[in-house]
């Protein structure tokens, strides 16, 4: 299915970095009534076009840099609308967190937006989480379900370290790593039950994950 005009001039003003034009798209489309969601998923798309660009070598650095606190000030614009958003389906307590070695949060961050709008009580332990810090937070927190963020084909060896650290330590509740460049042979490797790619389907499975295990505790 082919995107709307509104979010192709958005992913495009993204993926140039262009910032003024971005903020003015986000708050027209906010003011026309647009679900924030369906702006997320663009703003997604724009930044993997920059992170293309940058594969290309047509960006730099300073091009990622850039990129992120354009999505960073756009995320302070749906916040306060995300939040007016609620649910009364099951939720529960979640672990998140970005792995060992990475500091990509934005998307960690979106997720811990949407998870909390639907009253999950979640506990992010921020970037750069070594396993043993998981271990421990999850051994003290007991919770339903643990959030892995990473973005970084380094991180991987980081989340399986950090599962099997986990479920030595006796945690046996749902892992579900996330990022925009996982699949299921990444999610074999790493040992994780479930791998998302964005921040939508992440609440549709926490959701289902609560469901299925029945309990509000
Ligand atoms: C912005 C950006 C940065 C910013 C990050 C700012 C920040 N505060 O996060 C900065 C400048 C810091 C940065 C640094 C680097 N980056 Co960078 N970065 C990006 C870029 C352009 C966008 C990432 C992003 O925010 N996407 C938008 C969000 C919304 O998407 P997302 O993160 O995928 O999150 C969504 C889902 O995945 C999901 N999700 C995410 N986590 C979780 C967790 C759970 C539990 C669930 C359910 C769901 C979920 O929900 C989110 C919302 O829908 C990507 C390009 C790309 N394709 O992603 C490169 C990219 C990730 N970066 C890359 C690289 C190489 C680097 C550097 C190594 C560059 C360097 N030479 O220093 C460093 C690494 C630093 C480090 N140690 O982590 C590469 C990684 C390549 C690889 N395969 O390893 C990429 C892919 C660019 C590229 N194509 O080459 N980067």
């Amino acid at each position: 299915m082919s995107r709307p005009d509104t979010s192709v001039i958005l992913i495009t003003a993204i993926a140039d970095l262009k910032e003024e034009t971005v903020l003015a798209l986000v708050r027209q489309r906010l003011d026309s009534g647009d679900d924030p969601l369906m702006i997320i998923e663009d703003c997604q798309e724009g930044m993997r076009q920059v992170g293309v660009r940058y594969e290309q070598k047509k960006y730099f650095l300073a091009g990622l840099i850039m990129a992120g606190e354009i999505l960073r000030q756009v995320m302070e614009l749906l916040q306060p609308v995300l939040r007016g958003q609620v649910s009364d389906q099951p939720s529960g307590r979640i672990l998140l967190g970005t792995v060992q070695g990475d500091i990509h949060d934005l998307g960690k961050n979106i997720v811990n937006m949407l998870l909390s709008c639907h009253d999950f009580a979640v506990h992010d332990l921020g970037v750069d989480v070594p396993p043993a810090v998981f271990a421990e937070q999850a051994a003290q927190l007991q919770p339903h379900i643990v959030g892995l963020s990473g973005l970084l084909t380094i991180s991987y060896d980081a989340m399986r370290e950090t599962i099997a650290l986990l479920r030595d330590q006796g945690y046996q509740g749902p892992t579900i790593i996330g990022g925009g460049q996982l699949n299921e042979m990444v999610c074999q490797y790493v040992g994780a039950d479930h791998w998302i790619t964005d921040a939508v389907s992440g609440v549709e499975l926490c959701h289902q994950l609560m469901t299925t295990q029945g309990r509000r505790d």
